[in-house]
C-alpha cells in the first residue's frame, strides 16, 4: 500500500497483461501474483533494495529472479526497459482499458489490431458506431455490455483510492512537518473527510516564511511536475498521478481555512448560509460580523459560534450534520481504536499469505483481543478453497493454537462460505454448526437480475448458521461496480434473521459503502468491520473500514466487533 511500490506493481501487472495479449501461458499469471504481492509489502521497496539489495526484492512472494531484476532497474532508472518496449510495439492504455469490467487481455489486443482501439475513447467510439459488433467472436450484447462498462469506467476515473495514496500522503505531512517555520501541517479537502476515493490532496501549512515552504514543496522527490508555483499555493503532480494543492494560511484563519479546504464543498455552502442568516460572513479567512473577526483560529470554535456541536470531518456532506449538530443530537462515532477482534482473515489454508498462528500473532501486536478465521471454501477452487475434511481439521488446529496462545487473544473458528448461485451454500449445515462464526460471500454470478441476486443472497442469510453477509454489495473501487441487488431488502433480512452486515476494510472494497450504512445504523441493523486480510500488511486497512462506518454515521453500538468477546458472540446467531 505504498505508492512507489504501487507503480512498480503496475507495470509488472501490464508485462504479465502484454504477455496474456500473446496468448502466452503461465507467465501472465506470474506476474500478476508477483504485483500483488508488491502491492501488498508493507515496506518501501526502494528501502528494502537499499538495506538488502536483490536478495531483499526476492524474498517477496512470487518474485523469482527475473522479475527482481526488472524491479531492481526500474530502482536504479526509473523505468523497465522491457516493459517500454511492449508498450512500445503496443501502446494501448491497458490500465484505463482493463477497468472496463469483463475486457480481456486478449479482446485489447483485437481490438488494438483490428480497429487502433488505444484507450477509453477510441473503444467507445468503436462500440458506439457498432464496429465491435461486427467484429468475429463479438455481437450486439457484447457491445452492450461493453458500453456499461466504460460508462462505470468513466465514472470512477481519475479519482485514487484512498487507503492506497495514504501512506504517501503522510510521508509528505510529516516531511513538510519538520521544517523549518512549518507551525502547522494538516491535510484537508477529501481526504481529511475519508472519502473512499480522493481526487487530488489538499494541504495547509501556517508559516510565515511562505515561500521557504513553496520553495520545498516543489522540489520534494516524489514530484513528476510541477503545476503553479505561487507565493501562498502551489499544485503539484507527484509520479504516483496524484496532484497535491498546498496553501499557506496564517494562524488567526487557521480554522476557518481549514473548514472551508476541508469541504465538502456542500457542507462549506450550507454553513455559509447559517453565517447569513445570522448577519455574519463566512469565508476563508474568517467569520465576520461587520469587519469584526468573531471566529477563525480553530474549527471547534466556529462549530461553536453557530451553536453547534463540534462535526467530524467524516460528517460533513451536508446530509443533515448541521441541523444534528445545532440540536446537539450527533452521533458519538465509532473511534479509530475501538476495534477488539476482526471477523474474515484469510490464511495460507487459501489464499492468505501466513499461516494462522502468524496472523495471530500480528493482529495481537495491532491490539486486538480477537479473530475469526474464515478461509474460502471448496468451489473457489483457484484459492484451494476448504472441504468438509480440510475444515474439520483446520478447526482441530485452532483449539491448539487457542491453547498455546493461553487465552492473550482467541482465534475464533469461522469461514467465508461461498453463495451457490441458487443461494446454497458450499459448505453442509452440520459443518456450519459447528463454526463460531460463519460469513457468506458471493464470489461468482456477478450479472444475475437484481431480482434473482437479492433472493439468492435472502436464501443465505436466513440460513440459521449464518451469522455475518460478508463484502456485502460485491463492488471493488474504480474496477468493477457493485452487483444489482435491492440493498433495501437485504436490510430488512438482516434485521429480521439478525444477519450482521459487513463493512470490509480493504480500501478497494469497502463495502458497504456510507450511504449504506447509514442505512443499516437506522435500521438497527449491526455491522462488523473486517480486515478481510489475506497478508499482514491487511491489518492496517482496518482504519479505512472504520473511516467509512464513522461516514456513515455509525457508533460502538453499531459495529459488534467494537465490543468484547462474549458479548459479541451472543449477537451471532
Ligand atoms: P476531491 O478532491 O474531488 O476528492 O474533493 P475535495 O472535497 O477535496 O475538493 P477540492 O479538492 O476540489 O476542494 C477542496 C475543498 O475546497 C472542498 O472540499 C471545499 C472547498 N471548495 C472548493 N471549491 C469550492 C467552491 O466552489 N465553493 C466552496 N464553498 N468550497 C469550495
Ligand atoms: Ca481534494
Ligand atoms: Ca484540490
Ligand atoms: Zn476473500
Amino acid at each position: 500500500m505504498n505508492a512507489l511500490n504501487h507503480i512498480v506493481a503496475q507495470q509488472l501487472r501490464d508485462i504479465g497483461k502484454y504477455l496474456a495479449m500473446q496468448k502466452i501461458a503461465f507467465k501472465p499469471r506470474v506476474y500478476e501474483k508477483a504485483a500483488a504481492a508488491i502491492d501488498d509489502l508493507e515496506k518501501n521497496i526502494s528501502d528494502m533494495y537499499t538495506i538488502d539489495g536483490i536478495k531483499a526484492l526476492e524474498k517477496i512472494p512470487g518474485v523469482g529472479v527475473s522479475i527482481a531484476e526488472k524491479i531492481e532497474e526500474f530502482l536504479k532508472t526509473g523505468h523497465i526497459a522491457y516493459y517500454e518496449e511492449l508498450r512500445k510495439k503496443e501502446p494501448v492504455d491497458l490500465g484505463e482499458l482493463s477497468r472496463v469490467e469483463g475486457l480481456g487481455p486478449q479482446s485489447i489486443d483485437r481490438f488494438y489490431k483490428k480497429l487502433g482501439v488505444r484507450n477509453l475513447v477510441d473503444l467507445e467510439k468503436a462500440a458506439r458506431t457498432g464496429k465491435i459488433a461486427k467484429l468475429e467472436g463479438f455481437g450486439k450484447k457484447s457491445e452492450e455490455k461493453i458500453l456499461k462498462g466504460i460508462s462505470f469506467a468513466k465514472s470512477s476515473g481519475g479519482r485514487f483510492v484512498l487507503g492506497f495514496m495514504m501512506p504517501e500522503i503522510r510521508i509528505i505531512e510529516d516531511r513538510l512537518r519538520k521544517i523549518n517555520h512549518v507551525e502547522k501541517v494538516t491535510v484537508a479537502g477529501s481526504v481529511r473527510r475519508k472519502k473512499e476515493t480522493v481526487g487530488d490532496v489538499d494541504i495547509l501549512v501556517v508559516s510565515k516564511k511562505s515561500a521557504l515552504i513553496m520553495d520545498y514543496f516543489v522540489t520534494m522527490p516524489e514530484v513528476a511536475l510541477v503545476i503553479a508555483h505561487g507565493s501562498t499555493k502551489s499544485s503539484v503532480k507527484l509520479k504516483s498521478g496524484i496532484n497535491i494543492d498546498l496553501r499557506v494560511v496564517s494562524m488567526e484563519s487557521y480554522g476557518t481555512a481549514l473548514n472551508y479546504f476541508t469541504g465538502s464543498k456542500e457542507h462549506n455552502i450550507a454553513l455559509r448560509v447559517f453565517a447569513m442568516q445570522k448577519g455574519w460572513k463566512l469565508n476563508e479567512y474568517g467569520l465576520f460580523k461587520g469587519k469584526e473577526r468573531i471566529a477563525g483560529i480553530t474549527e471547534e470554535e466556529l462549530y461553536k459560534k453557530f451553536g453547534m456541536d463540534y462535526i467530524e470531518p467524516e460528517l460533513r456532506e451536508n446530509t443533515g450534520e448541521l441541523e444534528t449538530a445545532l440540536s446537539h443530537k450527533l452521533p458519538k462515532l465509532i473511534g479509530y481504536k475501538d476495534l477488539q477482534g476482526d471477523l474474515q482473515i484469510q490464511t495460507d489454508w487459501t489464499d492468505g499469505s501466513d499461516s494462522i498462528e502468524a496472523m495471530a500473532k500480528i493482529a495481537l501486536a495491532h491490539g486486538l483481543k480477537y479473530i475469526a478465521v474464515t478461509d474460502h471454501t471448496k468451489r473457489l477452487a483457484m484459492t484451494n478453497g476448504l472441504d468438509e475434511k480440510r475444515i474439520l481439521q483446520q478447526m482441530a488446529e485452532i483449539d491448539r493454537l487457542n491453547k498455546q496462545f493461553g487465552g492473550v487473544i482467541k482465534i475464533l473458528k469461522g469461514s467465508e462460505c461461498d453463495v451457490l448461485k441458487d443461494g446454497s451454500l458450499d459448505l453442509p449445515d452440520n459443518i456450519l454448526a459447528k463454526l463460531d462464526v460463519v460469513g457468506v460471500a458471493i464470489h461468482s454470478f456477478f450479472n444475475l437480475s437484481k431480482k434473482d441476486q437479492t433472493e439468492r443472497i435472502r436464501r443465505a442469510m436466513i440460513n440459521p448458521n449464518v451469522d455475518i453477509l460478508f463484502h456485502p454489495t460485491g463492488r471493488i473501487l474504480n474496477r468493477r461496480a457493485a452487483y444489482d441487488v435491492d440493498i433495501d431488502e437485504l436490510i430488512t433480512v438482516a434485521k429480521k434473521t439478525g444477519t450482521i452486515m459487513e463493512i470490509d476494510a480493504l480500501p478497494e472494497r469497502l463495502d458497504l459503502k456510507d450511504e449504506y450504512i447509514r442505512k443499516c445504523v437506522d435500521a438497527g441493523v449491526k455491522m462488523a468491520i473486517d480486515s478481510d486480510a489475506h497478508t499482514p500488511a491487511h491489518f492496517d486497512c482496518l482504519e479505512y473500514g472504520i473511516a467509512q462506518a464513522r461516514r456513515g454515521w455509525a457508533t460502538k453500538k453499531d459495529i459488534i466487533n467494537a465490543w468484547p468477546l462474549e458479548k459479541m458472540m451472543k449477537e451471532l446467531k
